[in-house]
């Protein structure tokens, strides 16, 4: 009896260790204008895994919801397009980046202030997820290439 509950033990601890991975570095959400109820977050991530990871959604404790977004140029005008998954490869590195992919938490419960941790869980296709925490930065005043997708 001692043996089957020692080995149902293990099988949970190798399960834990298969689950979707990323490696997670640099998250952070940009201060929206206090008028805004929507955030863009960046981060890079890396897949240490021999296998494919495939987000495939997002969420925060801080949004009424969180959506995956590209941009990509049309004319002059710089528009954002919903991304349904996300596959990072393995031993491959994935940026939501200023001017670039990014996460977009809409509907913000409360005002968000400079210097403030938000947690941010990816969903992954196999059923796993992950918690991360980005810091909320203050570009207000700073003239770089991001100012132009407000
Ligand atoms: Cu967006």
């Amino acid at each position: 009896m001692r043996f089957f509950v020692l080995s149902g033990m293990l099988a949970l601890v190798s399960l834990g260790a298969n689950a979707a991975e990323l490696e997670v570095t640099g998250a952070w959400l940009r201060l929206p204008p206090p008028v805004s109820d929507t955030a863009a977050a960046y981060m890079v991530l890396y897949n240490p895994g021999g296998k494919p990871v495939r987000i495939i959604g997002a969420s925060s404790d801080m949004a009424r919801s969180v959506k995956m977004h590209g941009l990509k140029v049309e004319g002059e005008v710089m528009n954002m397009f919903e991304l349904e998954t996300v596959a990072v490869a393995p031993h491959a590195f994935f940026a939501f980046s200023a001017g670039g992919n990014h996460l977009m938490l809409v509907g913000l419960k409360k005002p968000l202030q400079a210097g403030e941790e938000v947690n941010i869980t990816l969903h992954f296709a196999d059923g796993s997820h992950q918690r991360l925490k980005a810091i909320v930065r203050d570009m207000r005043g700073r003239h770089g290439s991001e100012q132009r997708y407000r």
